[in-house]
């Protein structure tokens, strides 16, 4: 799948901006226009923007509707593209159903066969999770119980395109590189209809390193793409109609022993789990916010975040690819519980399996030519103490390797351990979140080194595959300091992060910190949470709390 791009064969059109939106009821259609509808802006999350309780936390359908009109070409294709619209949604245009999406993550794209001057864009989106969704939830009397500790934002969240294409195009290219030394093969493999086909190579000041029409080539010299140095190529595809620019990088990627390594150099992975959650456009897209996210990054030294607990708009990994970062790109399998048959429809079930699949495989097609996607993460804390949770992931995870060939992980729940996980034996890095003295033995910082060490030392024991400790954090209030530190102040944030690096050093079998969180998010209202889940390194408008320079200070030799 190609991320719609303009140049002389293809056109891109922008249809964001502000909708009409209503509430619908479960049958509706959209044969004629709705007349009694508010406005709303695409991409956004519509329940940061409305003011009134109910509407901010309704569970159902609702109805996007736009008009439009594009100079239409006979010689072209149309189609349109939705970054992503949370959740499921079936997408109309003049009234005739074009496409459906199954995720709130994912692209969906569907073709526009039938174009007219004025053409009436209408996407009705289900919010509601149910044991089949990703992420998971329950519907309880009519109310949506939801398993994960994110908001359950609705809208569509990214940018809808509509694109030309030729009759004849180009439909996706999957770009592999291997490396060794000196040495340096790209084979490319595209999928089109076409009759010729050229293939040229621009290195990163814009000159010509390679000119073929032979889909496997080598690139003379290479430059690699590091951690933190980035080097991007731009490959053209040019056939007899068509022409299509995609930066790649070479590099290499493999688990050995204890080590994470990236062309063969050992990596630490220094960094966050992170949310797309922002003021007014809650989950909704914008570059400059994604930017400024990098921007603290790179400040703080980080090298590398997880997309917890979805897959992020692509402009996160096309930043994250020249800024040289290394990201765990996770699947929405986040909240899975109760595979036990006795949960009926309210466990996961061969349905649920299906999608998961599905969505594994998507995630590829979306991600695939990323250089910074160095390891895939198949779910967030799933119940992997549960016996039917082993034959589920043993497919999930079979599956995701027949397409990718980056390292494949699960993360492990916080109460989950070596002995009890189903799941653990299927990663390659084993990734375990703790909130040791948060959630147990809350406020105690004494007990974090030892029930550490032995947590992670057992699952290394038991696997003896490298360790990442993938959440730790505590929730801080800005602007509150106590001594002796206690929790919910800076003092103790700073102190709690550093008791467990400490401990982490001390351990050669781990690769690898991720804080949790990069920045204040929020969730539903819940009494455990001061408006959302505050443990964030960075307030949500992105100032630093005080452990984000202890972090700064220690990331920067480490
Ligand atoms: C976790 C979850 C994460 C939560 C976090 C917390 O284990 O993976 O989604 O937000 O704990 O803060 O409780």
């Amino acid at each position: 799948m190609l991320y719609p791009k303009m140049n002389s064969c293809r056109d891109v059109y922008s249809l964001n901006g502000v909708w009409n939106y209503a509430f619908v009821e479960e049958n509706y259609q959209p044969t004629a226009a709705k007349t009694d509808c508010n406005p709303m802006a695409v991409p956004a999350s519509y329940n940061e923007i409305v003011t009134d309780i109910k509407t901010k936390e309704y569970s159902g359908k609702v109805l996007y509707e736009r008009e439009f009109a594009i100079p239409k070409r006979e010689d072209r294709i149309y189609r349109l593209r939705i970054g992503s619209a949370s959740h499921k949604c079936e997408v109309y245009l003049n009234g005739e159903k074009v496409g459906a999406g199954i995720n709130g993550f994912y692209p969906v794209d569907v073709p526009l066969d039938n174009l007219k001057e004025n053409n009436r864009l209408s996407v009705i989106i289900d919010n509601r999770l149910t044991a089949q969704t990703f992420p998971n939830g329950r519907i309880i009397n009519g109310k949506q119980v939801i398993k994960h500790d994110f908001y359950n934002y609705t809208g569509i969240h990214r940018d809808v395109l509509v694109y030309s294409l030729p009759k004849k195009h180009i439909d996706d290219i999957i770009i592999r590189t291997v490396v060794d030394g000196d040495y340096s093969k790209v084979s490319v493999d595209v999928q089109g209809e076409y009759n010729e086909i050229c293939f040229r190579v621009l290195d990163e000041q814009g000159k010509e390193v390679v000119c073929t029409k032979d889909s496997v080539f080598q690139i003379p010299n290479p430059v690699c793409w590091e951690v933190l140095n980035s080097y991007l190529y731009t490959l053209i595809v040019e056939t007899d109609t068509d022409k299509y620019e995609e930066k790649f990088g070479i590099r290499k990627v493999e688990v050995k022993g204890n080590e994470f390594l990236v062309n063969d150099k050992p990596v630490y992975f220094k960094g966050f789990g992170m949310h797309e959650d922002f003021f007014t456009i809650g989950k909704g897209n914008h570059p400059a916010i994604t930017l400024r996210n990098f921007e603290l990054m790179k400040w703080i030294n980080a090298n590398s975040f997880r997309t917890s607990h979805y897959p992020y708009s692509e402009e996160w990994l096309d930043l994250a690819d020249r800024y040289g970062f290394l990201v765990i790109d996770e699947a929405p399998a986040v909240g899975l519980v109760l595979w036990e048959p006795c949960f009926g429809e309210n466990g996961a079930n061969d349905e649920s399996l299906a999608i998961h699949k599905e969505l594994m495989k998507r995630l590829y097609e979306r991600d695939k030519n990323h250089p910074c996607v160095v390891m895939v993460s198949v779910s967030n804390e799933p119940m992997s103490t549960e016996a039917n949770s082993e034959p589920y992931f043993r497919e999930v995870f079979a599956y995701t390797r027949k397409f990718w060939e980056v390292p494949v992980t699960m993360v492990e729940p916080s109460l989950g351990y070596a002995h009890n996980s189903y799941t653990s034996q299927f990663s390659d890095v084993i990734c375990v979140n703790r909130y040791i003295g948060w959630y147990t033995d809350h406020g105690d910082l004494s007990v974090i080194e030892k029930e550490l060490t032995k947590d992670l030392t057992d699952f290394y024991e038991k696997y003896h595959k490298p360790v990442i400790l993938s959440e730790f954090g505590a929730d801080t209030i800005e602007g509150n300091h106590t001594l002796p530190a206690e929790a919910f102040s800076e003092d103790f944030q700073a102190f709690y992060l550093a008791e467990n690096c400490k401990t982490l050093d001390k351990l050669d079998f781990c690769i690898g910190e991720h804080v949790w969180n990069f920045a204040d998010f929020r969730t539903e209202q819940n009494c455990g949470r001061v408006r959302g889940n505050r443990k964030g390194v960075f307030t949500k408008d992105r100032q630093p709390k005080m452990a984000a320079y202890y972090l700064k200070d220690r990331w920067k030799n480490k």
